[in-house]
């Protein structure tokens, strides 16, 4: 697996769909044997790129988070020539397909022959739609492969794979009256995005909810509120997607916030969680001395994934 990894390295770089692919297939695999090709083809990559801003696109189901991904990134792309731009949506239904993103609209389908745009869905593994280890392992395949991560994604706050401890800036997405969105701004998640997006402003109700977020935030985020960023848009019409996109380029000159370390520590927890349940967990907090100290000194990521499962196997065998 190894050398099919690094055989496709250099086409992946230039952005050839069908080896990107392959790569997040492996960067997906949960077999041992995709460990050490996942290490190898990290360490190449880290050679030569800087991993990219990941940029969290969150919201309840319908609120419009795929449709304005469609539209936004391929105004990136028409913004800057030189970007490159990933989509992973994360989607809590099973029936997967791009057709929300690419949506009914000929021209959008056209951009997606652009290679600058990937576009990738996963099924979540919680019904909330909470982020797994495996989205945490294409998420940094294509941090190395391209100028800008998106990540849609239903879940903030309810799931331990936290969508903010993968991405750099998080936006919520509110549509107008959406059905819980007075949940949503009560369970404490106001405090969580860098910043919120009204979609679907072609709807005159929008006008209320964008009073309804300043209020809550004045109340909430006393200190902040004012510099928080309200985009007002619609996907539908394309109003405020310029501007949107404008306010993207900042994050991601920006660059990231969230250390690779950070976030190494946190999914490493996530996949002994998932993989050994608590008894992994009591292991990895006691003898191992936590997630960072292994990854530490394992030498890594997927070393230290190895290394737990060889120490943990063994001390769990009957005497
Ligand atoms: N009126 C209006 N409808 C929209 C807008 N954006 C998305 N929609 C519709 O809202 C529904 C859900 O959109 P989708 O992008 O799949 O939402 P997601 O579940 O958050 O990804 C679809 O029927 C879209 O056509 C908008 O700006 N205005
Ligand atoms: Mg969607």
């Amino acid at each position: 697996m190894i050398e099919e990894a690094l055989d496709r390295l250099p086409a992946a770089e230039r952005h050839e769909p069908f080896d990107v692919a392959r790569l997040v297939s492996i960067f997906q695999d949960r077999r041992p044997a995709a460990l050490e090709a996942r290490a190898a083809v990290v360490k190449e990559l880290r050679a030569r790129h800087e991993p990219a801003t990941v940029i969290g696109v969150t919201g309840t189901p319908g609120s419009g988070k795929s449709s304005l991904l469609g539209r936004v990134s391929q105004e990136l792309l028409a913004q800057d020539a030189e970007l490159s731009v990933a989509v992973l949506a994360v989607d809590p239904s099973s029936h997967l397909s791009g057709g929300a993103l690419l949506g009914d609209r000929t021209r959008l389908k056209a951009s997606f022959d652009d290679p600058r745009l990937y576009f990738r869905s996963e099924a979540s593994d919680t019904e909330l739609g909470g982020l797994s280890p495996t989205s945490y392992q294409v998420c940094r395949l294509l941090t190395l492969l391209y100028d800008c991560v998106f990540i849609e994604t239903v879940g903030i706050g309810q799931s331990e794979g936290d969508v903010r401890h993968l991405a750099d800036n998080v936006q919520l997405v509110l549509s107008p009256l959406g059905g819980d969105q007075v949940q949503f701004l009560k369970a404490g998640i106001i405090e969580i995005p860098q910043g919120f997006i009204i979609n679907k402003c072609d709807q005159p109700a929008a006008e209320d909810t964008y009073q309804q977020l300043k209020q809550s935030l004045w109340l909430s985020r006393p200190f902040d509120a004012d510099e928080i960023p309200i985009s007002r848009i619609s996907a539908l019409t394309g109003a405020g997607i310029p501007e949107l996109a404008g306010l993207f380029r900042e994050v991601i000159a920006a660059g990231p916030t969230v250390t690779q370390d950070e976030r190494d520590a946190h999914f490493l927890g996530r996949w002994v969680l998932d993989e050994w349940g608590r008894q992994g967990m009591a292991a990895l907090r006691g003898e191992f001395g936590g997630a960072a100290g292994l990854i530490e000194s394992a030498g890594g990521f997927d070393a230290a994934q190895t290394e737990f499962n060889a120490r943990f196997t063994s001390s769990t065998e009957p005497t």
